[in-house]
């Protein structure tokens, strides 16, 4: 157990400004492996005033010079990524290979990706008679969940930081180490003092207080649905820019003449990884009715293929709700294809892989964000019947599209009411843009898209 001291502020490591700790723990055996100070109103105070002093010089660095931060900081990342994913894996409960390719590989992709883009990006042009400047918003405020500790900060800090922003980041309780150990990369990649700073804490209490802040010029938040809206109301109420990446259901959509086999694994694979704590996962495999049983079939094989092979979830209290979900899918009357309610370790949060047949659209199962390892397979009649179920519901982060080809794949993914679609089991790309229609948030991340959000506009007419 080891009792970590201090926020991140001005360069620095601090002593928190009150007593209170956070306990970090590990999910796979429910040991308490660490604690973090519990950042309060002046910690986080401390970090927005370091954040605005720095912002002159930060936003009048040259982007070639903010470019070779970035490029510095990747490197920490590479130097570092055996002890990224050993941390994530401590912390969070994902498998090590998870921890090392996607929860460490990823960041270490994205912030590369910056590194390109602050060098390449036209933060002027000239359109007519007029020059258009693109500066840095300001101040970014970070609030940031535990599902994928590190991407999640690196996904706007690094932009924020191309941009010539200034960030104060937030991390969620229950995955404070990575964000620590972040914050020694940042410091060791030689990022000038105050540009980013770590308060570590409670959302109620430092969440909230970074949102509130007057010296926050936008508050860039992923988490849950309730938690968005209310910083999405103090944000606006302060007319402050606001970025809100919130819940998914999003719909894996297998036309007929698709390789059902591949198409139902992968889709398996993509609701297991991470213990299905992915917003952007296709929890609903949406299935022709002529193929319906065989896809359940493939499904229940693939899930209970995975059994050890999938962490635990976060927290008892995700533990929990995600059994209350599935429970609520068997009252509802879905069918339990594979997996259940039942834990199948006596130590450790875990849930088992679980799909459910006979899902129809209406069902809570079918509507609401679950964060858990559970699969929910429904029927349709025809493609207006799959694009009504797919659209029908209050979310559109992601989702997926296999048919016999690509043509087809297309105009279907068109119709579809939601921010990203992988086209025939597409890849994940750095730059290609990432966020939600309808209740999913608003904003964009990563890419060019994802600078965009931390730059405001100017024009010079002569
Ligand atoms: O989220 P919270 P939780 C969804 C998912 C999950 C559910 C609950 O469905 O089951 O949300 O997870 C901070 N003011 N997602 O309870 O509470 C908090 O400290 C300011 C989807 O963990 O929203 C943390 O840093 N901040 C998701 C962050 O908000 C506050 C990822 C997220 O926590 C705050 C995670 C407040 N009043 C959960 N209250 C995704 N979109 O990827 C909390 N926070």
């Amino acid at each position: 157990m080891k009792a970590h001291d201090g926020m991140y502020i001005d360069g620095a490591w601090r002593p928190a400004a009150g007593p209170g700790v956070i306990e970090v723990v590990n999910p796979a055996d429910e040991q308490v492996i660490a604690t973090v100070p519990a950042g309060t109103v002046e910690d986080v105070d401390a970090a927005v005033r370091a954040a605005r002093a720095a912002l002159p010089g930060w936003a009048a660095t040259p982007p070639a010079e903010r470019a070779a931060r970035l490029a510095a900081l990747r490197d920490v990342l590479v130097a570092r990524q055996d002890e990224i994913a050993e941390t994530v894996t401590a912390e969070l409960g994902s498998p090590p290979k998870l921890s090392q390719t996607v929860h460490a590989g990823v960041p270490i992709a994205v912030t590369g990706s910056y590194a390109e883009l602050a060098a390449t990006y036209a933060f002027e042009e000239r359109t007519g008679n007029s020059t258009v400047l693109h500066e840095p918003v300001g101040v970014v405020g970070a609030i940031t969940p535990w599902n994928y500790p590190l991407h999640q900060i690196v996904a706007k800090t690094a932009p924020a930081l191309a941009a010539g922003c200034t960030v104060v980041v937030k991390p969620a309780e229950d995955t404070p180490l990575v964000a620590r150990l972040f914050a020694e990369a940042v410091h060791e990649a030689g990022i000038p003092a105050g540009v980013f700073n770590l308060v570590t804490g409670l959302g109620p209490v430092a969440g909230q207080a970074l949102a509130e802040h007057p010296g926050v010029d936008l508050v860039s938040f992923t988490g849950s649905t309730a938690v968005g809206r209310r910083i999405g109301a103090i944000a606006s109420g302060m007319v402050k820019k606001v970025a809100l990446e919130l819940g998914g259901k999003s719909a894996n959509v297998i036309l007929p003449g698709a390789d059902l086999a591949r198409a139902v694994n992968v889709g398996v694979a993509n609701v297991m990884s991470n213990s299905g704590q992915t917003c952007s996962a296709w929890t609903r495999m949406l299935v022709h009715h002529d193929q319906y049983d065989e896809a359940v079939e493939l499904a229940a094989a693939a899930a209970a293929k995975y059994g050890d092979r999938i962490g635990p979830l976060v927290s008892a209290t995700q533990r929990d709700r995600v059994r209350g979900y599935i429970a609520k899918g068997v009252a509802e009357g879905a069918r339990l294809a594979a997996g259940g309610p039942d834990s199948p370790h006596e130590r450790g949060y875990y849930v088992s892989p679980t799909v459910f047949a006979d899902v129809t659209p209406g069902m809570t199962i079918a509507q609401e964000e679950i964060f858990g390892p559970v699969l929910s397979v429904l029927r349709y009649t025809d493609e207006e019947d799959a694009l009504r179920i797919a659209n029908g519901t209050v979310y559109g982060l992601a989702g997926a599209v296999w048919a016999a080809d690509e043509t087809e794949a297309v105009t279907f993914a068109r119709r579809m009411e939601t921010g990203q679609v992988d086209i025939n089991g597409g890849r994940f790309n750095p730059l290609a843009p990432f966020g939600g229609y309808k209740q999913s948030g608003v904003g964009r991340e990563l890419g060019a898209h994802g600078l965009a959000e931390y730059l405001q506009t100017k024009s010079f007419q002569f």
